[in-house]
């Protein structure tokens, strides 16, 4: 069977963009995987910390979520649903990683280059300071790896942004395989799902993110029939009369496709052949709708769960003693074969 891994991390309630991007493939994994397939997806709140985060709010993100992938759909149990940093392993095997991760490689992560470009000098373009940045954001894609590699993973359902770490998994695995000669872990290969990404309503050159300071520029999955509607009616288009799929030309009105096409599971450009001599205000109508539609039921479910004190804490419990359980196999070998077993 195949086991596969995936994780969130708890940095505010999860948008549209996670829902559409990852979250709704893993309900959909969750339905089409055979029976002896493991699925495991993490709440990775020590990822988080590679940015500032207020400890109230990150207490109350990490609760939230795990009330979010039950209130999508997740049944804790079939998949294995955890909190990473209930899981020692992750941390023991990453630091492990990292002293057979090169520096160079690390340095090449597109992810670290846009941080460091993010942080160049003011007053010098030329000039990259990373003496600034923490050490957590250039070793993450390590523990990334960790994560994957401590269950010995076989499938890694992620998005085109996750493949060069991914790759970078797959090299530290094939690393450690050759140093120590037994071929534990297997070379984990990225899961092709549906992948789309969701653009901010705001700014349609960047992507949907947690993190933007403008609240109007991404649609959570808690937000309420008037707030989406509000959203969609702002979301920024263009001034070309008429809708078409473009998405170089016209990012915004694009977006708004994609977002209705994913909604309603149907072609991108079917969609937009519908709309063609009509206005935007029409499409934005039918947006807020569809995904009203699409959210209605994980917001009531997760309104309900999330007051569930003990069912959540039962839940978050049995996850990790499940994941700790079998991450554990692993490093019985993996200890063994450093050396560090007695
Ligand atoms: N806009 C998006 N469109 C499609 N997929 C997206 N994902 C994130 N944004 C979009 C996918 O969601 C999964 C979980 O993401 P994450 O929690 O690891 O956070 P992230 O990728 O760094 O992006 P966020 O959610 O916007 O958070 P911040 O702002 O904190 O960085 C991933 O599979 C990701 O591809």
């Amino acid at each position: 069977g195949r086991v596969i891994f995936s994780g969130i991390q708890p940095t505010g309630v999860p948008h549209l963009g996670n829902y559409l991007g990852a979250l709704s493939n893993w309900v959909r994994l969750q339905k089409t995987a055979a029976p002896e397939d493991e699925l495991f997806f993490s709440i990775v709140g020590w990822h988080a910390l590679t940015l500032p985060q207020d400890p109230d709010t990150l207490a109350a993100s990490r609760k939230d979520l795990l009330a979010t992938l039950l209130a999508i759909g997740l049944d804790p149990k079939r998949s294995i649903l955890f909190h990473q940093d209930h899981n020692p392993v992750h941390t023991e095997l990453a630091w492990i990683l990292s002293c057979l991760t090169p520096i160079g490689k690390l340095r090449r992560m597109t992810t670290w280059k846009t941080r460091l470009a993010a942080s160049r000098n003011a007053n010098d373009e030329s000039e990259v300071d990373e003496s600034l940045l923490n050490a957590g954001l250039f070793t993450y894609p390590v523990l990334q790896a960790a994560d994957i590699l401590a269950y010995r993973a076989t499938h890694v359902p992620v998005g085109e942004d996750q493949t060069q770490h991914l790759e970078l998994c797959r090299d530290l695995a094939d690393i450690f395989n050759r140093t120590s000669g037994r071929p534990i872990f297997p070379l984990p290969s990225q899961l092709n799902t549906i992948s789309r990404r969701i653009l901010s309503l705001r700014d349609p050159t960047s992507k949907m993110s947690k993190s933007s300071p403008d609240l109007q520029s991404r649609i959570l999955l808690t937000d309420t029939a008037a707030q989406i509607k509000s959203k969609i009616r702002s979301a920024v288009t263009d001034s070309t009369p008429g809708i078409t799929y473009d998405p170089l030309a016209r990012p915004g009105t694009s977006n708004l496709l994609t977002i209705l096409s994913a909604c309603t599971d149907e072609d991108v450009h079917a969609v937009a052949g519908r709309y063609e001599g009509k206005g935007h205000g029409h499409l934005k109508a039918d947006v807020a709708e569809a995904v009203e539609d699409l959210l209605k039921g994980p917001r009531t479910e997760f309104e309900r769960i999330r007051h569930e004190k003990t069912f959540l804490e039962a839940v978050a419990k049995a996850g990790a003693e499940r994941a700790r359980e079998r991450s554990e196999a692993t490093m019985v070998c993996v200890r063994e074969l450093l050396g560090l077993d007695s």
